[in-house]
């Protein structure tokens, strides 16, 4: 083991401990509680590790602040990961690495369609499965034969990374790519080091000809057990790719910068706050939820038709993820044409029409202007922002309207450049004597949508009962969706 992996994972200091795999993908090493005599030196290890590796405590959740990368990467609120490989011709989720690389052959493959669904959808970035855990790559490495190159796909000439990448950004689409650390066929996998280094040369490949990454997959699947040189291998990404988001297990804390949520339902449970805390390290790390657009299946699979999620499920996903002021990694997977599914594309065609039918008509803008900052919360543009007075922890924004209005959705936004701090807030409506209450909630953080049953006034207020500093509300809307699909 070098000095880098000593600082990996201040976890594997801890010898004797014994590896909990708490996830599929938290796999890169997740350990048991020290028992009472390790503790000691466990903790000195960790303080060690954690002064080697620039790790200063936080005092306070309120003290930690997003970077300017994560802030940019908040505001895209939905992405679409896809999964294209040897898979899809053999009719599987994960390969064991053995498949010939002439099973893959798309013969009428097409970026271009792929984007039309996914712009169509509201996406705003795509994350390419540029090798899965089967080991094969969908870009001509140098590092192994096992890619396009040795496939009947273009003669050998094609290059699916490039052809994607180019697509999406043609689309305004931004991109970015999952490498999986796992890999079933490469021989050097048994042997850490040189692995190692295939590995981060493959990385250097992606980060170095395809343009800016708007993130990096980590994922830990199928990785128990394996040590990783992870440091030089986020070094090496960092030194092509200084912005580029960094997706992993709250096991790669060090290394990450967008956490996983633990599923792959499409939920974060409420409440969702961006600092997180491990080992007494106070760390802004936005949740990103991934879930497949069929159920279960990452991959495309014949005779699946019946497991696309139907509507209301994906609209009850979106205000599950993005609504709870996450990030929404819909997995979209080609057929072995290399073209997404028309059953596939109408349903992501329905969906961006569902959620711009339900969230395009905000009635907060027939407000009468209060001339007021408060107005910048009540303007629907994201460049401004409305802030509670320096210092306070509760606070009062009222909207008043010409007639009444009647709603049943509250979205609201926190500017959280300077942290998220609203604890516990209440949307509330005048009526004749008194303010009644529409719905209550704690966390807001990017997003948050909130439905309830149906309310008509004409003063609305958001109460802020409590945040940790002044609260900072980028956006306050209402609007009259109809049909509480998931009443919180
Ligand atoms: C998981 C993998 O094991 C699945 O095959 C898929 O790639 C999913 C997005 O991540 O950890």
């Amino acid at each position: 083991m070098d000095a880098g992996n000593r600082l990996f994972l201040p976890t594997r200091v801890g010898q004797g401990m014994s590896l909990t795999k708490k996830s599929r993908r938290g796999g890169f090493g997740l350990w048991c509680l020290p028992s009472a005599e390790t503790g000691v030196k466990l903790v000195a290890l960790l303080a060690l590790a954690a002064w080697s590796s620039g790790f200063a405590p936080a005092g306070n959740f309120a003290d930690v602040k997003p970077s300017p990368q994560q802030v940019e990467w908040q505001d895209l609120e939905f992405g679409v990961i896809i999964h294209f490989s040897t898979n899809t011709f053999l009719d599987r989720e994960w390969g064991d690495g053995k498949a010939d690389p002439s099973v893959f052959n798309p013969t009428q493959f097409d970026a271009e369609q792929w984007m039309q669904g996914i712009q169509a959808a509201g996406a705003k970035y795509v994350v390419l499965v540029a090798k899965h855990h089967d080991g094969f790559c969908l870009w001509p490495t140098a590092q192994t034969d096992y890619s396009v190159k040795t496939s009947p796909w273009k003669n050998g000439h094609g290059d699916l990374v490039q052809e994607v990448s180019d697509a999406a950004r043609k689309h305004g689409l931004k991109f970015g790519v999952y490498l999986s650390p796992w890999d079933r066929h490469e021989p050097r996998y048994e042997d850490s080091g040189s692995y190692d280094k295939y590995y981060t040369e493959e990385l250097d490949e992606l980060a170095q000809n395809y343009g800016d990454l708007v993130e990096f997959w980590l994922d830990g699947a199928g990785s128990a057990g394996h040590v990783y040189n992870f440091p030089r291998m986020i070094e090496e990404l960092r030194t092509y790719q200084p912005n580029t988001l960094v997706f992993a297990d709250t096991g790669l804390f060090e290394y990450g910068d967008i956490r996983w949520v633990g599923n792959e339902q499409g939920v974060i449970p409420y409440e969702n706050w961006n600092v997180i805390d491990r080992h007494g390290y106070l760390r802004w790390r936005p949740v990103e939820v991934d879930t497949p657009l069929r159920k279960a299946h990452w991959f495309w699979h014949p005779n699946d038709e019946s497991s696309l999620k139907s509507l209301p499920e994906l609209i009850s996903t979106y205000e599950k993820s993005v609504g709870r002021g996450g990030q929404l990694m819909l997995g979209l997977a080609p057929d072995r044409r290399g073209l997404l599914p028309e059953t596939d594309v109408a349903r992501l065609r329905e969906f961006g029409a569902a959620i711009h039918q339900r969230y395009g008509a905000n009635l907060v803008a027939q407000h009468i202007p209060r001339h007021s900052a408060a107005d910048r919360a009540l303007d629907g543009d994201l460049d401004t922002f409305w802030s509670a007075p320096v210092g306070s922890h509760h606070s009062v924004l009222e909207v008043e309207f010409p007639k009444p209005v009647t709603f049943d959705h509250a979205m609201i936004m926190e500017w959280l450049n300077d942290g998220q701090h609203v604890q516990h807030f209440r949307v509330e409506v005048w009526d004749v004597t008194d303010w009644k209450v529409a719905v209550e909630g704690r966390a807001i953080g990017h997003k948050r949508i909130d439905n309830f049953v149906p309310v008509t006034a004409s003063r609305v207020r958001l109460n802020i009962l409590a945040s940790s500093s002044e609260a900072h509300i980028r956006e306050f809307q209402l609007f009259s969706v109809g049909g509480n699909l998931n009443a919180h």
